[in-house]
Order: structure tokens, then sequence, then C-alpha cells
């Protein structure tokens, strides 16, 4: 072969190979282009490589060159056209672009532990500090230290799961307040929030798994005036100025005790399905520590009283919400739980 000839076969290949790259609209048919010209085996231009031993020494220099500048020009034309092809086959294959925008997933804290983070702020603001202790628990630290007469019909309320080791599953934190109060000399303000385990339905107004708080204040002098101040304080901070009153109650583990209930936030004391019609909402109870729970946990009942109290969160949070039914607050549903995002 000629160095002419030669010179005007690569030519050739070169401006076959410009419109086989443009004309290509697959990935298949570009590499089917790459296969005819550059292939290893029966390419184009890797035939016009083979021919150059057939060339003169001094033309097979010339030659060799050409070969090469069209190989590059051929290979570079073939590998951007193979990258925009593969971007467009991959975007075609996956957008739709009538579908409907993604919707952002905000998080948010649940009904109850924003009903829990905000009394712990209005009793931290009164020096109280809040305290944590185990579920599982002794007989001990849930009843025996608690002044539960053995028997006694307030045992019924306080059914739960006992384990093989003598331990149980706490029926109320005031476990929490008698650890305390073992290991913390008076003068003491705690609050005990936390869950609590009892043997209940799970209905509209019961769970058997359920958040408590209970509150604490130990020291010399403080007397039933200090309860109802604090509690009618918290229960003004907590649902607004609004009326309270306290009824006489029994709980074992204190002497005298109370309930505290707030005007009906719903109908402010007319008489509603909610309040069953007297006006009133029971929000928590409480009482002066017995003395025996003092003693019991090696406090000194001669030198020291105080009194306590125990409320429910979800409960709390079903009134301040309006919820109307206690499984709304442990079934997950995200329609329900989206409204306090
Ligand atoms: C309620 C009533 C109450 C207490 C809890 C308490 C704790 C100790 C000593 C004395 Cl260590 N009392 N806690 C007192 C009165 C009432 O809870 O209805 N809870 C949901």
């Amino acid at each position: 072969m000629k160095l002419q000839e030669f010179i005007e076969k690569i030519a050739e290949i070169e401006a076959r190979a410009a419109s086989l790259v443009a004309e290509a609209t697959s990935t298949a048919t570009l590499d089917a282009a790459r296969h005819s010209l550059v292939g290893r085996k029966s390419g184009a231009l890797t035939a016009m490589m083979k021919e150059l031993p057939s060339l003169s020494p001094e033309e097979r220099r010339e030659a060799g060159a050409a070969v090469n500048r069209v190989k590059t020009t051929i290979e570079d034309a073939l590998d951007t056209r193979a990258i925009d092809l593969s971007s467009r086959e991959a975007s075609s294959a996956t957008a739709d672009l009538t579908m409907p925008a993604r919707r952002q997933w905000k998080g948010a804290k649940h009904p109850v532990t924003l009903v829990i983070e905000e009394i712990e702020d209005i009793f931290r603001e009164l020096g109280f500090t809040v305290a944590l202790g185990p579920e599982v628990e002794t007989e001990w630290h849930n009843f025996g230290a608690l002044n539960f007469p053995p028997d006694h019909p307030a045992m019924d309320m306080h059914d739960t799961l006992y384990l093989e080791s003598g331990l149980l599953l706490r029926t109320h934190t005031s476990p929490v307040q008698i650890r305390t109060l073992q290991s913390y000399e008076p003068p003491i303000r705690i609050l005990a929030p936390g869950n609590v385990y009892r043997r209940d339905f799970f209905d509209a107004s019961h769970a058997p798994v359920f958040g408590q708080i209970e509150g604490l204040a130990i020291d010399e002098g403080v007397s039933f005036v200090d309860l109802k101040a604090t509690l009618t304080q918290f229960a003004n901070r907590f649902f607004g100025s609004t009326r309270t009153r306290f009824r006489p109650s029994y709980f074992p583990f204190t002497e005298p005790s109370a309930e505290m209930d707030v005007e009906c936030t719903l109908c402010k004391g007319s008489g509603c399905p909610a309040c069953k019609n007297t006006g009133w909402s029971e929000i928590l109870g409480s009482g002066m520590v017995h003395p025996s729970v003092l003693d019991a946990s090696g406090v000194d009942s001669e030198r020291y009283t105080g009194w306590a109290f125990g409320m429910g969160p979800g409960r709390a949070a079903m009134q301040r919400y309006g919820v109307p039914d206690i499984r709304l607050l442990y079934d997950s549903d995200m329609r329900f739980l989206e409204q306090f995002a």
C-alpha cells in the first residue's frame, strides 16, 4: 500500500467515526460503533495499523503518527458520547416529572414528653431536682418502705408482674423517693418522673404501662401549708390561672392525704361530659409523708416532716390537649402525633 492511499483510508475512517458517534442514540449502538472502528479484532482502524509493516520505513513513520492521531480522536469522541448517553439513560429511567414532590418529615416531641418537660421546668424554678431510679424494684422499695399494710385493699390497685428473683415491676415512682431518702440528708426537694406498671386493662382511660411524676419535699418545719401553696402555684402555672380545690383522700404513705382538683379546662366549671358534669377535674394525689415512711428510710421523723404528690402526665396531656382516649398516646399513629409537630 502507498502512503497516499493509507492517509486517504484513515481520513475516511475518521469521517465515518464522526457520523457513527453522532448518530449513536444508545449505549448499545455506540458500543457497536466502537467495535467496528477500534475493536481489537475487527476494527477498521486496527486493520490499518496491521498494514503499517507493508510501508517503507520512511513512510511508516508518517503513517504511524497519522493513525495514532486518528485513534486518539476517535476514542475521545466515543468516550465523551458514552458518558453523555449513559447519564441520559440513567435519568430518563428514574425521573417521573408528574410525581408530587416528597414531603419532608419533621420530628417532634410526644405530647406526654412535652407535658413532663413543662412540669419539670415549673418545679425546677421552685427548687426541685429531677431524680431517676430502676423500673425493676424490690418489694421493700415498692411496698414495704411505703407503709402498705399486708392484704390492705390499697394493694389491689397496685397488682403488677413479679419476677423470679423476688423483684417486681414498680407500680409507682415512689421507690425513687425512698432511695433518695436513704442516701441524702434533708432538705430534699425532688421530682421523680418515669414509667410504672399495673395490672390494668388497656381501655380508653387505663394503660398497663403509664407515666407518673411524683414530687417530694422534706425539711424541718414543713407543713400542709407548703403542700397547698406549692401545688396551687403549680396548677396556676400549668393550667393558667384557675381555681383549685383539695378533697380528703387516702394513701398508705401519706397522712393526711388530699386530691387536688382544678376547674375543668374544657367547660370552665359549668359541667361537661369530660368532667362528668362536676365542673372539676382531678389532677393529682398528695399528702404529708407518713412518719413510718420517713423512719423506714432512716430519716428522723421527730425532726423532719414533708409532703409528697403523684400525678399522671398522660392524664394531664389528655386534659391539656383534649385527647379523648389514652390509647392515642401509645398507638404511635402519625396522624395523631403530627399535630404536635
Ligand atoms: C396518685 C397519688 C401520690 C405520693 C404519691 C409519696 C412518696 C413517698 C412518700 C409519700 Cl416516698 N408519698 N408519693 C404521695 C401521695 C400521692 O400519688 O394519685 N398518683 C398518680
